[in-house]
């Protein structure tokens, strides 16, 4: 038998055919008579899948005999995408398969569509963790990824009437061949019960009992590396009934009382939490980080165990990253069963903790913090409240001697907030645990040492560390822009720029050659025509091809400013309807404005603001002088695999949030790369953009991050009709004279704006965002330089390659080597 598993799978067409021919008769029980495309997506991924387990038991086996040091990655969010395509990219198998399924009469393009999406995540956060895996694996880092197998991902996004529907996402309908589950490794998870004291041989021991026990089971993803046989695991967990709990409920002879808490085990991964901005203190969403965190826990420590290696040790072979501070309570997990269990004193406990622990923090908006009330957290999980407790009551006491009557210091630092709902600071516990805490962009994490944290990075200024993020070019141009793949192929003269980035700026010069950039506009207008049908047969709006595509794609959000760029949309119209009709085609250049993004389905003014673009959408485009030169679309259900249609069609992109609110941002970074040119504000990563490729090829505007502050004290204490300008006025007196429709909704929203201060600033930048648009007209009526600079911002993106990031966090944060298993052919 070990004979036999030593060869591995052979690449050539035929050896594929038949591996997808075996599947189709044996895994999937099927016959040539009846059979559909969908059949053909399963066998494909089955023989895809083969080809990545030999692959994945490989990895983990190689990196247990090098003894190598692993980093845990948590989270509570993974937006992976569709598997098939980047796993044939990855394995470089892509033209085998496709050659092989034309032949057999499929079309390899249509089988991909085949797949649902995975949306495990809301939006940035959750993408970002998917990027890193792949460069993770990529790179030959050993790496885990650990988060919740959620049966409903984020809903599917309709527009009804021209408001959100949600819609739940059921995505394991049809089976996922891309799991493992793993039916021998699961663990217990408890749940509130009760602390007992015991005193052996003189040392006080604490044990806790819980009342409610369920179980965690694993299931695994493979996650390929590029160019490497290094293949990670993405461990996803989900929750099920304990059976040793059952045994003694049934007893007790309530049969369907049992039956009901089994259901209640099983509710725990039900649902992703579709927020990702405010934080609401469910309990069931405290259960759910607390299942990841225990059974994370639990499963590295046995890994650890067999090493045979002592406790003080553990940072040497474990580094633990937090993706915000939802898996925070790992800290605690990971203290109490040192403490507890192992019997280690706290200090070395706690020794072992803070040295493997780093906590990356995502944003500044406060109501986005987590707090979770002492009451809930005690009454669910007794003993990690008393070991917060703890940690707190050694921390302040720290600070009280270093810094002695400084009642506001010890207030904000301490872990436990007071007041008549005493509430437990996740951040703060993130921070004591941690000894690396990082931003996710330069001017973010410049923030949190002046802003947010500002007495913790006094008190340990090493501490605060910027890892500015990254996306994966595997995924974000090699998969969504093969057109573009290929050109830069040939402009390279080889693909290695798929592993780095960076020698794309070695071929500027080729910005100027009128050849490239023609070449450069038919990939361009290749995508926009897959663009346009997408729309044409979702929205049932025919778009110009020739338009200026401009695309903003987000969640929806106050602080993202999609009010401001639809507001615009309507100036464009007034100003479209004022000028004689001669004289527009000279005035405007013909634009297509798209946006995309879900609503947290109880954040109403978010949901507004859909409604306002498709009450704008449905008169514009229905307005016949207007014609081409202006069209509104609102593209339904945002999501992974939806992106990598949009994003390549983009020329250009909006990333306007209100500066030193977007934490970074990751879809500016993909626009980017994808020859896509950025109207923005000098926020998150913009601003190291702008660094990049040039502020002359972008069109920055806006109040800068320093001006926020007082350009908000201004407005507070004045009508907003004096700092309206004229243009913005108007466009409000428009929508409020109900030209649109919909008035309740749209005063309701344009009062936002209005009567509350304008948190967002949206008045003060409304006409330096005007002057930037008319320079993008501007620029768009010369092809050529619009071009050129589409293909400077390609070839200097090269900083926002994930893979940069995740050597950051290798080499200044987790103190990790690569470590390449030998490739077997
Ligand atoms: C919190 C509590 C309960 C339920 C959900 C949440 C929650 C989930 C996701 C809160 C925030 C979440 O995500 C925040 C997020 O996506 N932040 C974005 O992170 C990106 C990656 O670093 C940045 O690029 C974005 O600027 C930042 O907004």
């Amino acid at each position: 038998i070990w004979k036999l598993m030593e060869k591995y799978l052979p690449n050539s067409k035929e050896a594929i055919q038949s591996s997808v021919v075996n599947h189709v008769e044996y895994t999937l029980a099927k016959t040539r008579f009846d059979f559909t495309l969908l059949h053909c997506y399963q066998a494909v991924s089955h023989s895809v899948r083969d080809r990545l387990i030999e692959a994945f038991n490989d990895t983990y086996q190689y990196f247990n005999n090098k003894d190598v040091k692993y980093v845990y990655y948590l989270s509570l969010e993974y937006l992976i995408g569709r598997c098939l395509q980047n796993a044939l990219v990855n394995l470089e198998l892509e033209g085998q398969y496709k050659e092989a399924m034309l032949d057999m009469g499929y079309n390899l393009e249509s089988v991909y569509e085949q797949e649902v999406d995975p949306a495990l995540g809301n939006g940035g956060l959750g993408r970002l963790a998917a990027c890193f895996l792949d460069s993770m694996a990529t790179l030959n880092y050993p790496a885990w990824g650990y988060g919740l197998r959620y049966s409903y991902g984020i809903f599917r996004q309709q527009i009804k009437d021209g408001y959100q529907v949600e819609v739940p996402d059921y995505w394991l309908d049809r089976g996922n061949p891309w799991e493992i589950e793993r039916l021998d490794v699961n663990y217990q998870i408890k749940f509130y019960g009760s602390i007992t004291k015991k005193v052996e041989d003189g040392k006080e021991r604490t044990i806790w009992e819980g009342s409610e026990i369920i179980v965690a089971r694993a299931y695994d993803n493979p996650i390929p590396g590029y160019n490497t046989f290094n293949t990670i695991n993405l461990r996803l967990w989900r929750s099920l009934p304990s059976s040793e709990f059952d045994f003694k409920s049934f007893n007790q002879g309530d049969y369907f009382k049992a039956l009901e808490s089994r259901q209640r085990a099983e509710f725990i991964t039900s649902v992703l939490y579709p927020n990702d901005s405010t934080y609401a203190g469910k309990e069931l969403r405290l259960k759910q980080q607390y299942l990841l965190v225990s059974a994370t826990i639990q499963d590295a420590i046995r890994r650890f165990k067999k090493k045979r290696k002592e406790w003080k040790e553990w940072p040497k072979y474990n580094a633990l990253q937090l993706n915000d501070t939802h898996p925070a309570l790992a800290i605690v997990e990971l203290m109490r069963i040192l403490t507890d269990i192992e019997g280690l004193e706290y200090e070395e406990a706690w020794e072992v903790v803070y040295n493997s622990f780093a906590y990356t923090n995502h944003t500044i908006l406060p109501e986005a913090l987590e707090k979770w009330g002492v009451e809930l957290l005690g009454n669910l999980l007794p003993r990690h409240l008393e070991i917060i407790y703890n940690i707190n009551h050694i921390f302040l006491e720290k600070i009280s001697r270093k810094y002695p009557n400084d009642w506001r210091k010890l207030s904000t630092l301490s872990l436990v907030e007071e007041g008549t709902h005493k509430t437990i600071r996740m951040a703060n516990l993130s921070i004591v645990g941690s000894h690396a805490v990082n931003g996710v962009a330069a001017l973010h994490s410049q923030l949190l040492t002046t802003n947010l944290f500002k007495d913790f990075y006094e008190l340990r200024p090493a501490k605060f560390q910027n890892k500015t993020n990254g996306v994966t070019p595997r995924r974000w141009i090699r998969c969504a822009n093969p057109g573009l793949s290929a050109l830069l192929n040939d402009v390279v003269g080889s693909d290695d720029w798929i592993l780095d980035m960076d020698i794309l700026k070695n071929f500027q010069k080729i910005a100027d050659d009128p050849a490239i950039q023609n070449r450069w506009m038919q990939v361009k207008r290749q995508n926009k025509e897959k663009l346009y049908w997408w729309v044409k047969e979702r929205c049932g709006v025919d778009l110009n091809i020739d338009s200026l595509f401009d695309i903003q794609v987000k969640r929806i959000h106050e602080y993202k400013r999609q009010l401001m760029n639809i507001l615009y949309v309507i100036r464009r119209y007034l100003d479209i309807k004022k000028t004689p009709a001669e004289e527009r085609r000279k005035l405007f250049v013909p634009r297509s404005i798209m946006f995309g993004g879900k609503a947290a389905p109880g954040y109403i003014t978010a949901k507004r603001i859909i409604r306002l673009v498709n009450a704008v959408s449905q008169k514009v485009n229905n307005d016949q002088e207007v014609g081409d030169l202006l069209k509104v679309v609102f593209l339904p259900n945002y999501n992974v695999s939806n992106a990598q249609v949009i994003i390549p069609a983009s020329e250009l992109s909006q990333h306007i949030s209100t500066a030193g609110l977007e934490a970074s941002g990751t879809s500016n970074m993909k626009f980017v790369m994808n020859g896509c040119l950025i109207i923005g504000t000098m926020d998150g990563a913009n601003v190291e953009i702008a660094e990049e490729v040039g502020e002359e090829n972008m069109f920055i505007f806006g109040a800068r991050v320093e001006q926020v502050e007082e350009l908000r004290n201004k407005m507070r204490n004045s009508n907003y009709r004096d700092y309206f300008g004229p243009r913005l006025t108007e466009v409000c007196d428009a929508i409020s004279s109900d030209l649109f429709g919909y008035k309740y909704d749209l005063d309701a929203l344009l009062d936002t704006i209005r009567n509350k201060n304008d948190y967002y600033i949206l008045g003060a930048d409304f006409e330096s965002y005007c002057e930037a648009q008319q320079r993008v007209d501007n620029l768009y009526r010369n092809k050529s330089e619009w071009t050129k600079k589409s293909i400077l911002n390609s070839l200097r993106s090269g900083k926002f390659s994930s893979d940069r990031t995740i050597r950051q966090y290798a080499e200044e944060i987790w103190d990790l080597e690569p470590c390449e298993i030998p490739n077997p052919s």
